[in-house]
């Protein structure tokens, strides 16, 4: 039974006013600081103010977007701060009302994210129960409204590359939770997660021209959030062109921070300075993997940079999957509850960045006396992972294996390149290998253009890859550059070129 949350009358006005000020008072406050964790001041609660530090829909009321502003029902700016589900059917045990409560008690996470993945194993789309996943959805969303907490219904497309792929699913899907949900001022909607592969701005225009105007007969106003190209990076491509002719619109952005920095960042501020309002609704502080080392340094510079904007952020995953972007960790098999030792690194970031404090082993609110062991990711191999997780790739454990030793420099041309194995894994009986790579132009003037080809041992296809144009031909890769990172200074260098292979050749490795 979904709760609605009315519109305010007069006497609710000075309620509004006071959590207005709150909201301000928060925002101000929030140069959210993630310094290093040394542990534990004297304060031993491990509480935190909870609701009355966070813009709750109760006094935010319907949001709306003004310029590049998410701002609440009188147009004061709102910054929505929070987490996002891994995909609802492989980790349901996440979606129950005391989990949502205490992150939003202790945590001041005010929105969570229902990621319902559309063609992965149990895809809506693909061979997943519609019935079962809508159920999941419209049980997130019931709980956070009796919460008092936004939440986002989020069509994970990404295998499907091309949202159109399954715009008739699409269709019924948002008509009914945009019915269901008309009356409900807590609810956002995002139409597509991450297009990718060739999909262009102009398919992801069509595909929005076609869903919106579904959303809008029964929910005039609500946010809708609406996917980029390129696994939601291309912003600059929407802010050229943003959809016309609707309101309350907001344009993806997402990053990994050990994968995505400067350059993600530089094309996040350009496309906010052209007017263009974005939301990361989705963010992880490791790499674009899911998986792989954290990156502190980058993950505060980027929190800084959308504090400064009060840009609204959600961060993956609330899960116990054993990669480093999960925030429990794998030994963990509680689903509520959760106490310092319960937590990976990641989510042991995610308390101290939004509460301003770090959360030791005896300042759990449910008083563990075990102190956190934070400097492992305790993953034993079978893990805990639940069987009903099992259609999913759960083998995803992303062993680091050979990431050290693996790196291979070269030149071609005016370049000298490095191009190292940072991360690999195994999923569903195919082997992934993720490789990063670093530019020089080591031809003493400024260039502009550059390639790279690469041979492998065996053939493969990309799942994954940043800032750069890639081609495969048999087992060769050829890569050349983005629009913006065509020009390299003499003796300047590119650090921020990336992919993800996928093969089924478990020996795969890079040829001299
Ligand atoms: C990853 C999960 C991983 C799962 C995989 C499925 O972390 O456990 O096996 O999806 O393909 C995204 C996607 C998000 C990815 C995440 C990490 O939106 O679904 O989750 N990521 O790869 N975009 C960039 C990174």
């Amino acid at each position: 039974m979904s709760q609605k949350i009315a519109s305010f009358p007069l006497p609710m006005l000075l309620i509004l006013a006071f959590g207005f000020f709150i909201v301000l008072g928060f925002l101000s406050a929030a140069s959210v600081q993630a310094e290093e964790s040394e542990s534990a001041a004297e304060d031993t609660s491990g509480e935190v103010s909870g609701d009355s530090a966070i813009a709750v829909p109760s006094t935010c009321g319907a949001l709306q977007v003004i310029g590049t502003q998410l701002s609440d029902s009188e147009g004061n700016p709102v910054q929505l701060k929070g987490i996002s589900t891994l995909g609802v059917v492989w980790y349901p045990e996440y979606i129950n009302k005391d989990c949502f409560a205490q992150f939003k008690n202790e945590w001041n996470i005010n929105i969570i994210r229902l990621a319902m993945y559309t063609a992965e194993s149990g895809g809506y789309c693909t061979d997943g129960d519609q019935e079962y996943l809508k159920s999941l959805v419209k049980s997130g969303v019931e709980y956070a409204t009796e919460l008092d907490m936004y939440v986002i219904i989020d069509w994970h497309i990404l295998s499907d590359g091309n949202p159109n792929t399954y715009i008739e699913e699409a269709k019924a899907f948002f008509e009914e939770m945009s019915s269901t949900y008309a009356d409900n001022v807590n609810v956002l909607y995002e139409i597509c997660n991450e297009p990718n592969g060739s999909t262009t701005w102009a398919d992801i225009k069509a595909y929005a021209a076609e869903i919106i105007p579904i959303i809008r007969a029964n929910d005039p106003d609500a946010v809708i959030l609406v996917g980029t190209p390129n696994w939601s990076q291309y912003v600059d491509q929407a802010a050229a062109d943003p959809i016309t002719g609707y309101d309350n619109l907001m344009y993806t952005l997402h990053f990994y921070a050990a994968t995505h920095t400067d350059s993600l960042r530089s094309t996040l501020t350009s496309a906010v300075n052209a007017g263009l309002p974005i939301f990361v609704s989705e963010y992880g502080i490791c790499d674009a993997s899911g998986n792989g080392a954290l990156d502190i340094d980058q993950a505060n510079q980027w929190i800084s940079l959308l504090d400064s904007c009060q840009i609204s952020y959600v961060m993956w995953n609330l899960s116990n999957r054993d990669e480093s972007s999960a925030i429990l960790k794998s030994t963990c098999t509680k689903t509520s509850d959760f106490t310092a030792d319960d937590l990976n690194e990641s989510g042991l970031w995610l308390y101290e960045m939004l509460t301003g404090e770090p959360l030791s082993g005896e300042d759990t609110a449910s008083g563990s006396s075990n102190s956190a062991d934070t400097s492992e990711n305790a993953s034993s191999s079978d893990g805990n992972s639940d069987s009903d997780n099992n259609s999913a790739d759960t083998s995803n454990g992303g062993t680091q294996a050979g990431a050290s030793g693996d790196t291979r420099t070269a030149s071609e041309g005016s370049i000298e390149y490095t191009v190292s194995l940072a991360n690999q894994w195994e999923s569903n009986g195919q082997y992934y290998f993720q490789y990063t790579m670093e530019l020089e132009n080591i031809s003493g003037s400024g260039l502009s253009g550059w390639t790279v080809t690469l041979n492998f041992s065996d053939s493969f296809s990309l799942s994954d890859s940043w800032n750069g144009e890639y081609s495969i031909t048999d087992s060769s890769l050829t890569i050349t550059p983005k629009s913006y990172n065509q020009t390299i200074e003499a003796d300047g260098t590119i650090s921020d070129i990336g992919f993800i292979v996928v093969t089924d050749a478990m020996d795969f490795t890079l040829e001299q």
